[in-house]
């Protein structure tokens, strides 16, 4: 059983990879494997884009590397296709770990015609209905609102479901994340929510973000636990959020889940990380020698199931090839036209834009109607 405010972050192995004393585990050796294998196509994700980014073929990326641990912990705790989960645009490991396909979170980077939101969203904020994981906005705790509301809805309807709603340590000082934070505890909703506390906030570090000792302690202004623990070890995470999600399937009400971890790559390709101005080199390096998937590497030895060098070197490769394969069927594809612009959006199109939609049919005249 998780204890609420706890003084230490729960942790189920060491930062040898070795098992705490006393901890436990029930996964079976093929599941510890796929564990491993989701981690490392989460980080291979985050190489493959870099480089798409530089050759030009998509405008925006926010890597998450260093953060696997925490992220596909949160996608392996629940039930995929079951739980909803309302992300934020740093969660493509826990859009891939729920199962969403790749050639979809490409397509959607792309913006390309076999993007289900037909290239209407902003790069790097996929979703899909089929996987439960909202396509979200990328203002800052936005996602926290709504989430409760499906959460009460969820309450309500007397389902078996439960909502998480994933933000980052800056999100924390949003008006948006106390509102909801405080609904939901009042309206005891099934939302469960994960700060992934990667410790900067862009430029702004965490200590310069809050006053409190702590996020998770913030859960106390709102009467609902706080809960700790070590982002970068995925089997703390995944226990965690699989406890407290099958917690709230019985009732148990919201919580808050602060996982602690560190962005080791840049902001997104839109700030200063790479000129080295506002974080010293130092810290990264010492949190890049705390490697979630070392860390994991390490474990799965101790145990016995130790990744060979062949083993890793293939898993990498195939990984590429799908990448690969996944933005050449995007980028065939071509670009949504303005056909499509009104597709999926309104059940009853309003008059309005049905009026711009006719104005542009003549003057882009002859070309193929869709609605
Ligand atoms: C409401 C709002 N204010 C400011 C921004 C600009 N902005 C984009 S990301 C970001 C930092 C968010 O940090 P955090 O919540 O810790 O998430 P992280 O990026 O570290 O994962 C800011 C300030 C924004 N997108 N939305
Ligand atoms: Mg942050």
């Amino acid at each position: 059983m998780l204890e609420a405010f706890p003084p230490e972050p729960h942790r189920v192995t060491m930062d040898d990879g070795h098992l705490r004393p006393g901890a436990t585990f029930d996964q079976t050796p093929a599941q510890l494997r796929e564990l491993w294998a989701s981690m490392t196509l989460v980080r291979e994700f985050d190489r493959k884009l870099v480089t798409l980014l530089r050759q030009g073929r998509t405008t925006f990326y926010a890597q998450a590397s260093g953060m696997e641990a925490t992220q596909i912990g949160v996608a392996r705790g629940l039930r995929p296709g079951h739980d909803w989960v309302w992300g934020y645009y740093r969660d493509q490991g826990v859009a891939l770990g729920l199962g969403m396909p790749l050639t979809e979170v490409v397509a959607q980077m792309v913006g390309s015609n076999n993007d289900p939101n037909k290239g209407r969203q902003m790069p790097h904020h996929a979703g899909s209905v089929a996987t439960r994981f909202v396509s979200g906005s990328s203002s800052i705790a936005s996602q926290v609102p709504p989430a409760v509301g499906m959460a009460m809805a969820q309450s309500y309807l007397g389902l078996d479901e439960v909502t998480v709603c994933t933000f980052g340590d800056g999100a924390t000082s949003e008006g948006d994340w106390h509102a909801g934070v405080n609904m939901a505890a009042v309206k005891n909703a099934p939302c469960l929510f994960v700060c992934e506390n990667n410790q900067w906030a862009i430029s702004t570090p965490v200590e310069r973000q809050t006053r409190s000792e702590s996020i998770h302690v913030k859960a106390r202004a709102y009467g609902i636990p706080g809960y700790f623990v070590d982002g970068n070890d995925v089997l703390a995470v995944q226990q965690a959020v699989k406890e407290l999600a099958d917690g709230m399937r019985q009732g148990s009400g919201p919580a808050l889940l602060e996982c602690l971890t560190y962005r080791v790559g840049s902001h997104s390709n839109a700030d200063a990380d790479a000129e080295k101005t506002y974080r010293s080199r130092d810290q990264v390096r010492e949190w890049s020698g705390r490697d979630p998937i070392t860390r994991f590497e390490r474990f799965l030895a101790s145990q016995g199931q130790e990744i060979g060098s062949r083993e890793r070197a293939d898993f990498v490769a195939q990984v590429h090839r799908q990448m690969e394969a996944a933005v050449q069927e995007a980028e065939a594809s071509g670009v949504p036209g303005w056909q499509s612009m009104l597709d999926d959006v309104y059940g009853d199109t309003p008059v309005h834009l049905r009026q711009q939609y006719q104005s542009l049919r003549q003057e882009y005249g002859g070309q193929k109607e869709t609605r």
